[in-house]
């Protein structure tokens, strides 16, 4: 068992691929064919690259907001790879490679982004919940879904992400309380990317790793390279399976880095320095991987340039229909809160037209 082989409380890390993409820890290598594999890092590509192209388009005055998820690729893919389509995923705001692998239309993912409310509005089949931005409260979300799948008698587990940001919440403590105590098939994936905007992780707690937080829940905890792909799923596969199995939740926490801005309206060059960020671009989850499947013979430059582009293609034309969308009607922050809309609101959408009188301001 991967989690009493890496004791947080004895400062241990799962890790399997080292930073130039050789395995350092062959017995735990994943079994994974060389398709998935190949799939795998062909979201962490997608993931990319509609990063560096929303950017832009923000930058461009084509976007009003965006969360870059540059860096934090293998710590999306690798954990939501290690679950199945029947099971839930339970976002914060950062896991645009979860989102994907998951099923998520990017156009919805620019929707949401664009303000426009049918980006939440998933397919049928994608079994995931709205984006949370109140930084931990989908963690109490998640832990009703399991205790509706035990209630059920189902067998689908519930993956939920946070923040090391997030961890401080009291939301966090109540989740993993609930959880430990109501046996929930719960995985709990911290994604600690070391800063909750400005705040670095080493101002959010004085534990020495936030996995160790699940002892005193009673749980098992685990930090894991979150750079590394392979130790990522090796993690999370263990804690679904275990999860399945009707054992309870499982922490994890995977260790990554932030490489660009918390959101397009941040300048990180204000709070941390540049040899920083420096260290953790030759630490970068893509590269290493990439190493790997080359040295692997399953992937090449030329293969890497021809799925460039053809994702560059594909993100530009997706972000071209959503901006056909136009902007969204001031009047759906009223109506969409509620199926009707309360007092309290109606009095406020009142006062709003009557404000707006003559023309939209
Ligand atoms: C309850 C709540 N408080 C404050 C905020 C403002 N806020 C937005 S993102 C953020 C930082 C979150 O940090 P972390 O959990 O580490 O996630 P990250 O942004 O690094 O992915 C804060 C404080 C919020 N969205 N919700």
């Amino acid at each position: 068992m991967l989690v009493e082989k890496y004791n947080p409380l004895e400062g241990k890390r799962l890790e399997i691929l080292d930073k130039e993409g050789n395995i350092i820890n062959e017995s735990l290598v994943p079994d994974l064919s060389d398709e998935r594999l190949i799939e795998l890092y062909k979201t962490m590509l997608l993931a990319r690259m509609t990063d560096i192209k929303a950017l832009q388009y923000q930058r461009q005055g084509r976007m009003l907001t965006y969360a870059p998820n540059l860096g934090q690729e293998a710590t999306q893919v690798g954990s939501i790879a290690a679950t199945e389509k029947r099971d839930w995923l339970v976002p914060a705001f950062r896991e645009l490679g979860a989102w994907l692998y998951k099923g998520v239309p990017l156009e919805q993912v620019f929707l949401y982004w664009y303000g426009t409310e049918e980006g939440s509005n998933f397919p049928e089949d994608v079994k995931m919940l709205p984006i949370s931005v109140p930084i931990a409260s989908q963690l109490n979300h998640a832990v009703g879904l399991g205790m509706a799948s035990n209630i059920k008698g189902e067998d689908d587990v519930t993956i939920a992400y946070v923040g090391d940001g997030g961890t401080s919440q009291g939301e966090f403590s109540e989740a993993l309380n609930f959880a430990a105590v109501f046996n929930t098939p719960t995985v709990f994936v911290i994604s600690n990317n070391h800063f909750a905007i400005s705040v670095p992780r080493r101002s959010q707690t004085k534990a020495k790793t936030l996995a160790q937080k699940a002892v005193a829940f009673g749980m098992p905890g685990i930090q894991v390279d979150g750079n590394d792909l392979l130790a990522v799923y090796a993690a999370t596969k263990e804690a679904v399976d275990r999860a399945r199995r009707g054992e309870g939740p499982t922490l994890i926490e995977a260790v990554t880095y932030r490489l660009g801005p918390h959101t397009t309206s941040d300048d990180p060059t204000i709070y941390r320095e540049e040899s920083e960020v420096e260290e953790w671009r030759g630490k970068d989850p893509l590269k290493r991987l990439k190493k790997y499947l080359i040295n692997k013979k399953i992937w090449d430059e030329g293969k890497e340039e021809s799925q460039n582009d053809e994702y560059e293609k594909f993100v530009n034309e997706t972000f071209k229909k959503v901006e056909k969308y136009g902007l969204v009607p001031l009047e759906d922050i009223f109506k969409y809160q509620y199926e009707e809309m309360t007092p309290n609101l109606v009095e406020q959408y009142e006062a709003y037209k009557k404000y707006t009188e003559g023309g939209e301001k």
